[in-house]
């Protein structure tokens, strides 16, 4: 275990970093100099459970799933079985069935835009997102409006990164069908008032889709308390491996909406001019699914629990804090989005007269490794007129002195560039 109790009633947990860098084969490897990752919003280190979960289903018990009767595909079936209801009790859903594997976030998206959107958007509805969305989560719903004749809507943010609640009256009427929304801003960081929307939005008898790439690795996710409709995120970015995502949806959704990719799976019986679908998730799970990754993404989860959701956003925000604060006393440096207390995950800048991306350059000869470009967001960069920002983000197994030496590698580029322009 790695989390201990403290007395402090509001920091319910603390992190031992070090133990759980040990976990983490890449940050244990030698180096010069150290890689020091601060890019988990893109993608999340794994750790060693995670890599034996994988390797022990290749070596021990590789066979297909749901068909074979002989004793490896049964124990295949049986461990991806498990791996979903570990999922589902991971974010709370009732039942194992709301709980479909995908390839990731976008996959999620999309068959949700493409099924349920197909069968439930016609022209003049309108779909509500924001401006701080993920284009995973905006272009599956341009789609769609293009195709049925819909209309797009936008919750525009304030200054500071935070979305603007104030339209939120103007923009909810009867004609809204779906607010398609992030819980956590992969730029900004910022933590979006999921509830309150989610409320609203019923009100009006609109459906709520989460996009929570980037909240379910880091905080707490209780599906049943959000009342969402439809969750989508992926295994990569919460120590799993790539190639796995989920889809939580309300029962009766999943059941009334038609089926995506279609194939083997998918079936209860086949005609030769038509066929009746499977329950889902069954439904929604065309041909071989991504087996070895599935169970891997069940030891993530596990990995996750055991070091509790609570304990891990409070050391990423003792990490942004830390991060604000240090970073701040650098002239020309302007941090995008809300204060740590409204925000996890990331922290988002730009120096002034140095591109991110030479910036991203610099910090990689000293081996820290941050992501630099629009950050699949290019609304939201519009909205700050920039065409690019840096991003640090953080995880469980980031460390303070790893933002000393962000600060140290900021401060260099600095120096290089000021440099370059006499
Ligand atoms: N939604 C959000 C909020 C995301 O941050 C991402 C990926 C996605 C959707 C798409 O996830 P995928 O697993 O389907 O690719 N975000 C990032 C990022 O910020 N940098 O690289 C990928």
């Amino acid at each position: 275990m790695h989390a201990q109790p403290m007395n402090d009633a509001l920091t319910l947990h603390t992190l031992d970093v070090e133990a759980i860098r040990n976990d983490f084969p890449i940050l244990k490897q030698e180096s010069d100099p150290r890689l020091i990752y601060l890019d988990s919003a893109a993608t999340s280190q794994t750790p060693d459970c995670v890599v034996n979960a994988m390797d022990e289903y290749y070596r021990t018990y590789n066979a297909n799933i749901h068909r074979g009767i002989y004793r490896i595909s049964e124990e295949a079936t049986a461990r991806y079985e498990e791996a979903r209801k570990k999922i589902a009790r991971f974010i709370n859903a009732r039942r194992s069935s709301q709980i479909v594997f995908t390839r990731n976030t976008t996959e999620s998206i999309n068959l949700v835009a493409y099924s349920w959107g197909s069968a439930n958007i016609r022209e003049g509805d309108e779909i509500l997102v924001t401006v701080m969305e993920h284009h995973s989560n905006l272009l599956p719903w341009q789609l769609l409006a293009q195709r049925t004749g819909a209309k797009l809507r936008f919750i525009e943010i304030t200054e500071e990164g935070l979305l603007q609640l104030d339209d939120l009256d103007r923009l909810l009427t009867e004609r809204t069908r779906i607010v398609a929304m992030t819980h956590v801003s992969n730029v900004l960081g910022t933590i979006n008032p999921i509830q309150d929307i989610t409320a609203a939005a019923h009100a009006v008898g609109a459906k709520v889709l989460i996009d929570a790439a980037q909240s379910v690795p880091h905080l707490p996710v209780d599906v049943q308390q959000m009342d969402c409709d439809f969750l989508a995120f992926s295994g990569h970015k919460m120590c799993g491996p790539t190639g796995i995502g989920v889809l939580y949806g309300k029962l009766d959704l999943l059941e009334e909406m038609p089926p995506f990719l279609v194939g083997g799976s998918t079936i209860r019986s086949v005609q030769r001019e038509h066929s009746i679908y499977a329950d889902p998730p069954a439904k929604f799970e065309a041909g071989t699914p991504s087996i070895a990754e599935a169970i891997g993404l069940g030891a993530a989860v596990d990995y996750l629990r055991k070091v509790g959701l609570e304990a891990i956003y409070a050391h990423e925000h003792e990490l942004l804090e830390y991060a604000h604060q240090k970073l701040s006393d650098i002239e020309g440096l302007t941090i995008y989005g809300p204060k740590p207390r409204q925000k996890t995950g990331a922290i988002s800048l730009n120096l002034d007269g140095i591109h991110p991306h030479d910036l991203a350059g610099v910090l990689d000869v000293s081996g820290v490794a941050i992501r630099a470009g629009h950050h699949c967001a290019q609304p939201l960069m519009q909205q700050y007129d920039v065409i690019a920002t840096a991003r640090a983000s953080f995880y469980l197994y980031n460390t303070l002195e790893e933002i000393d030496r962000l600060y140290d590698g900021l401060l260099t580029a600095k120096k290089i560039f000021t440099r370059r322009r006499r």
